[in-house]
């Protein structure tokens, strides 16, 4: 009895001791010391945000399709059909793109054919059994990371999750994925930690007949997200490659809705399409694929490259507007670009860094904003937090204040034919509506860029006067931009004059 009323007595002591210790509030301390804005959701991921900022990246459709002169294979293709006539060279792929400003680049490791560029233990059907010693001699997407590596830029592949030389794909016991897809991606993640995207193709076909193992029928799947198991999927790679954002199937960032090279002048990270959604809960950010050559994503002879020009709006028009941009420049059946593309992208290289290269903004005389948030205790909100080139400082109001203005000026008349704009979107997409006006006096103020002027995102490039594929210079001595309309109040890094 004794006992009891000890372990009672006990047991209420350790009951009083637990009410009294005093609530710990969970607060971001640091963020309210600093006083930073609350952010508006939702907000990226630490890999969506690395992966935004790679911006500019090729992509390179190189593989069975290459040699048979097909833009999808169907699966039957016999493996010695696969027979490059030189060694296939990733790092001068990578090193052509590099001159045009891209930061990185995607190559294909296995298209719809379902032909591995890397010697698999999942199948035979790879480039172990090729056609020559050429074929034979090179793992692509080990080449690939190699080369990327050692030119500092970022790499990732193309899995087509769709395979028409599986006899399983498409049956019911799931053991194409369990056996080919999972254990395929977990190979190519092993290839390296630091892959930045791994691109699933959505195309599934379902009227498009395949070989599938000798069996020569369509086949369809009903919900591609659940028979490809993507939970696995993300799991699988995020273990070995933590900051590999998972394109497509993954839904870590969207399909800008055309193959066209533009984004929608609105274009919200969140929704879906070219414009994205105000609403959305989900942050997707936009990525917009496009050819830079007339025919293929695969390479056939006679392929000719667009011109620079043409690429040069195309840039304007998804880098311009919030979306990252994944051009696409097929290497031939030398495995190598083509010398006209290399010309290209040299020359789609100089055009910007002609026309985007050198910031006026950083030569004004004066920088000022109608509002300026309270400085915290290790971090400060002034305005010239978006001429210091450094995307971790930038502009705010005050948390009640969606509508400001910044205004620049400069000695002397200045010829600007752009404007740049970067939200510091880890608060979150809040810019609505913006509008942008130069003067020569500072008394009268011409209106600019008209009527594109909505969301900003992460990147925004306006011609300052005409359109994207004819801008025009304007001769100012003051510009003024105008926040209009956010969902909180602004937070801009970086503002550049071109
Ligand atoms: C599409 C594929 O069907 C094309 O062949 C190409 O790979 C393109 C980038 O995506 O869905």
């Amino acid at each position: 009895m004794n006992r009891l009323i000890s372990i009672c007595a006990f047991m209420a002591l350790v009951a009083g001791l637990c009410a009294q210790q005093p609530f710990e509030p969970v607060t971001e301390t640091f963020c309210y010391e600093d006083n930073e804005p609350a952010p508006v959701h939702p907000v990226p991921s630490r890999r969506q945000l690395m992966w935004q900022e790679t911006e500019f990246y090729a992509f390179f459709h190189f593989g069975m399709n290459t040699c048979t002169d097909a833009e999808w294979g169907n699966g039957g293709e016999a493996e010695a059909m696969y027979a490059p006539s030189m060694l296939p060279d990733p790092k001068q792929w990578l090193a052509a793109v590099r001159e045009a400003g891209m930061r990185g680049g995607i190559a294909v490791a296995k298209h719809h054919d379902g032909f591995c560029l890397w010697p698999t233990a999942t199948t035979s059907h790879s480039v172990v059994n090729a056609g020559n010693a050429q074929g034979r001699a090179t793992n692509i997407p080990a080449a690939f990371a190699a080369a990327a590596r050692e030119l500092g830029m970022k790499y990732g592949f193309y899995v087509s999750p769709w395979d028409l030389s599986s006899s399983y794909w498409g049956d019911a016991t799931g053991r194409y994925v369990d056996s080919l897809f999972l254990p395929q991606c977990l190979e190519l993640a092993r290839y390296g930690s630091d892959q930045f995207e791994m691109w699933f193709d959505g195309a599934t076909g379902s009227d498009h007949p395949g070989f599938y193992g000798g069996a020569n029928t369509s086949r369809a799947i009903a919900v591609p997200a659940t028979y490809y198991d993507i939970p696995n999927l993300l799991d699988t790679i995020h273990k070995i490659a933590p900051n590999c954002v998972i394109w497509g199937l993954g839904d870590e960032a969207r399909w800008i809705g055309n193959e066209e090279g533009w984004a929608g002048e609105t274009n919200w990270a969140m929704g879906d399409g070219e414009s994205g959604d105000i609403n959305g809960w989900k942050w997707r950010a936009g990525e917009s694929d496009a050819k830079a050559t007339d025919r293929g994503w695969f390479w056939h002879e006679g392929e000719k490259p667009k011109p620079a020009e043409e690429l040069f709006r195309m840039y304007l028009e998804t880098v311009g507007r919030n979306a990252t941009f994944i051009l696409n420049f097929p290497p031939d059946i030398s495995g190598r670009l083509p010398e006209a593309d290399v010309a290209v992208l040299k020359e789609l290289g100089s055009l910007l860094s002609l026309r985007l290269g050198s910031d006026k903004a950083i030569t004004a005389h004066s920088i000022t904003a109608s509002e300026t948030r309270p400085r915290g205790r290790s971090r400060d909100y002034a305005v010239s937090n978006l001429t210091d080139g450094d995307k971790d400082t930038y502009w705010a109001t005050s948390d009640t204040t969606l509508s400001a203005t910044i205004t620049l000026e400069w000695e002397r008349p200045q010829t600007l034919t752009y404007l740049m704009l970067m939200e510091y979107i880890r608060l979150g997409q809040r810019i609505k509506r913006f509008s942008v006006e130069t003067s020569m006096d500072g008394r009268s103020w011409q209106r600019r860029a008209e009527g594109s002027t909505t969301t900003v995102g992460y990147k925004r490039i306006l011609p300052l006067c005409g359109n994207t594929s004819q801008p025009k210079p304007v001769e100012a001595k003051y510009l003024r931009v105008t926040i209009d309309d956010a969902r909180g109040c602004p937070t801009l890094h970086t503002l550049s004059v071109f």
